[in-house]
């Protein structure tokens, strides 16, 4: 066992309870699921398959969602050939283990084939969304929990994004996207996701708001929403504005998810950055935690050897609760923490 593993073990075995020395009894999943917060995590197809970190996340998660896997010009590379064998693994992994699975995303500007950038035609467009939508819930019916339908469709300034479905559809690519996931799995839950949509008083979160109103008013089965919550350390929590967020989904009857939670440093790492990471990360969870409404914190990523961020934002690092060698950071203890905090 390498020195990865052996760490990665000792959480678990502490997830067991049985290791004292590790500093926390009982696993971070029992924590969360008594507690009733989803605590999921963004996985590759590596991850449920590798013995330590395989185990690593049965015990400490009760959520994954595939990073990438189901992403279109992954899942479907060319229109003919479907790439099932990823996803197959992380919904028998997740079914295997009792952990809900999440799908993340059908409409998206990024990680599309050339035959979707490519479309030109309304009907051609709007069938091959159905045909997407449709086979990949058909097939998954009852077995993955919620979905990312649409992801990142507003511009900053609050405007409809730019993109192949609004060019081919026009706005009402959403209507057809959640009418038709809703037909292909009624039990699953559906949802829009973004980033920079935190926070009640800002352009871009109030347009995604108003959005999700006028899809609601309109009937349009949207159940809830993602704030992706990618953030920077040396920025604080406005935990006010986030709270006035929740608040008027759940006010609008829709759930809230910590869709895609990390939080870059700026490097060289300090101890004072890391303090500063470690009080979003804490006032994030303690937010899922408590706010009716919210419930969902999802990691994007565990460890920082995997995250997306260094590749991103050239200077930013250190995001994740887990380091390079997969040792977790003081921050994960605490937040295992407010996870038994009633
Ligand atoms: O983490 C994902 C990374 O591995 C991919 O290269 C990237 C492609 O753009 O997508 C990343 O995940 C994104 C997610 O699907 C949607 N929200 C933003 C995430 C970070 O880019």
């Amino acid at each position: 066992m390498n020195k990865t593993y052996a760490i990665i073990g000792c959480l678990s075995i502490l997830a067991a309870g049985s290791l004292a020395g590790c500093g926390l009894t009982g696993s971070v999943r029992a924590r969360a699921d008594a507690a009733k917060v989803t605590f999921g995590v963004a996985v590759q197809p590596g991850d449920v398959l590798d013995p330590g970190t395989k185990k690593f996340i049965a015990r400490n998660f009760n959520l994954i969602v595939p990073e990438n896997t189901m992403k279109w010009k992954l899942l479907r590379p060319t229109k003919a050939f479907w790439n099932w064998s990823d996803m197959d693994k992380l919904v028998d992994f997740a079914e295997e283990n009792g952990i809900a699975m999440k799908g993340h995303t059908f409409v998206w500007h990024q990680q599309n084939p050339p035959y979707v950038d490519g479309l030109k035609n309304r009907d051609e467009a709007a069938a091959l969304l159905t045909e997407q939508i449709t086979t990949v819930m058909t097939r998954y019916r009852g077995r993955i929990r919620e979905y990312d339908v649409a992801n990142e469709v507003l511009n900053e300034d609050g405007s409809m994004r730019n993109t192949v479905w609004l060019r081919t559809i026009g706005p009402e690519y959403l209507d057809i996207a959640f009418r038709t996931a809703r037909e292909a799995d009624p039990g699953a839950r559906l949802i829009l996701n973004d980033y920079n949509n935190e926070y009640a008083g800002q352009a871009k979160a109030d347009a995604f708001y108003e959005l999700v109103k006028a899809l609601k008013g309109r009937g349009v089965p949207i159940d809830g929403v993602g704030l992706q919550l990618h953030l920077m350390a040396k920025y604080p929590l406005n935990g006010d504005a986030l709270k006035k967020t929740i608040a008027r989904f759940r006010d609008l009857g829709l759930f809230v998810s910590f869709s895609e939670v990390d939080v870059r440093i700026e490097l060289p790492v300090t101890a004072e950055k890391e303090a500063a990471q470690a009080a979003i990360y804490e006032g994030l969870l303690g937010i899922a935690k408590s706010e009716a409404g919210a419930g969902n914190f999802v990691l994007w990523g565990y460890t920082d050897a995997k995250s997306w961020i260094p590749a991103a934002f050239a200077g930013y690092g250190s995001a994740l609760p887990f380091d390079r060698e997969g040792k977790p950071k003081p921050v994960f203890k605490s937040m295992g923490k407010i996870l038994s905090t009633r």
